[in-house]
């Protein structure tokens, strides 16, 4: 019987496969979401075995409405008890000026990092509310605060991120819910692979010369913020790598 249980999207990869095992190791059971089969399967086998807690996995693409229903309405019952909504899933697609932009791009990222991440939110936080209480975690950007050059999409889908963060801090805490945003800068993922479209020489590139920030290190501060005492809500961090001062600048060697 699953007890203090979290959703976090996008855990195949990244960022949301840390978060899952910073979670796994402080004995929280976890629902993992994500499009990758095979992966969201070893990341279950692993965090089960390592840490002896309960996982369920939801393979679904969350720019689908009705997938995202059907994945969220038909858990168990004692699954829907969840205590913490980690949304993370979200992607750049291409870098570029904008009146040269692919529709394509621009479409992916729109539905997967706002409209996505609202399917779920509209889900689960019902689920929440009936409890009256929970920990929404809402994985914006230094994008989301800041526009650079070429980011013009990718950016205002994570200002979107801020905006919905800040809304759904001032509807929810009625309800005894906290909600946070963890802005980050240059994170080393596959989120650069991604971006250009599975160029892997350009991707690398991208975290050449200085050092990034690590999956780890944004999985760390989604734990602090979860795990502060009932009364203190942290509304949102903007954590950057220290040669990357503002969005625009990393100072590589
Ligand atoms: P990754 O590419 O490593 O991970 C992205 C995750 O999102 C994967 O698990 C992927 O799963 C999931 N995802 C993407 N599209 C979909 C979809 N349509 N349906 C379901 N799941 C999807 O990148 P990161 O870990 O870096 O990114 C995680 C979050 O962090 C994103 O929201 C990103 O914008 C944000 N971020 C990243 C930064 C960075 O520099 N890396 C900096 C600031 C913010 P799958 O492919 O299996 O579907
Ligand atoms: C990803 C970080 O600086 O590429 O959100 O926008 S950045």
């Amino acid at each position: 019987m699953p007890k203090n249980i979290a959703l976090i999207t996008g855990a195949t990869s990244g960022i949301g496969q840390a978060i899952s095992t910073q979670f796994a190791a402080a004995g929280i059971d976890l629902i993992l979401t994500g499009r990758r089969a095979e992966r969201l399967k070893d990341t279950q086998e692993k965090l089960i075995a390592n840490y002896g807690i309960e996982v369920q996995t939801l393979c679904f693409d969350i720019r689908q409405q009705q997938a995202c229903e059907q994945a969220i309405n038909g858990l168990p019952a004692e699954w829907k008890a969840i205590r913490y909504l980690i949304n993370n899933a979200g992607l750049a697609s291409g870098l570029g000026k904008l009146h040269e932009g692919q529709l394509s791009d621009w479409e992916q990222m729109i539905d997967t990092n706002v409209k996505g991440l609202l399917y779920i939110s509209r889900l689960v936080i019902p689920l929440l509310i009936e409890k009256q209480q929970g920990h929404i975690v809402n994985i914006s950007s230094i994008a989301g605060k800041e526009v650079y050059a070429n980011g013009n999409v990718y950016c205002a889908s994570k200002f979107a991120v801020d905006a919905l963060n800040r809304g759904m801090r001032i509807e929810l805490a009625e309800s005894n819910i906290r909600v946070t945003s963890i802005n980050p800068g240059a994170v080393n993922t596959e989120f650069s692979l991604v971006r250009f479209h599975g160029d892997a020489q350009r991707a690398e590139k991208v975290y050449e010369g200085f050092d990034p920030l690590m999956a780890q290190d944004i999985a760390d501060a989604v734990y602090y913020a979860i795990s502060r005492p009932a009364h203190v809500n942290i509304n949102e961090m903007i954590i950057m790598p220290t040669a990357q001062p503002v969005a625009s600048i990393i100072h590589r060697k």
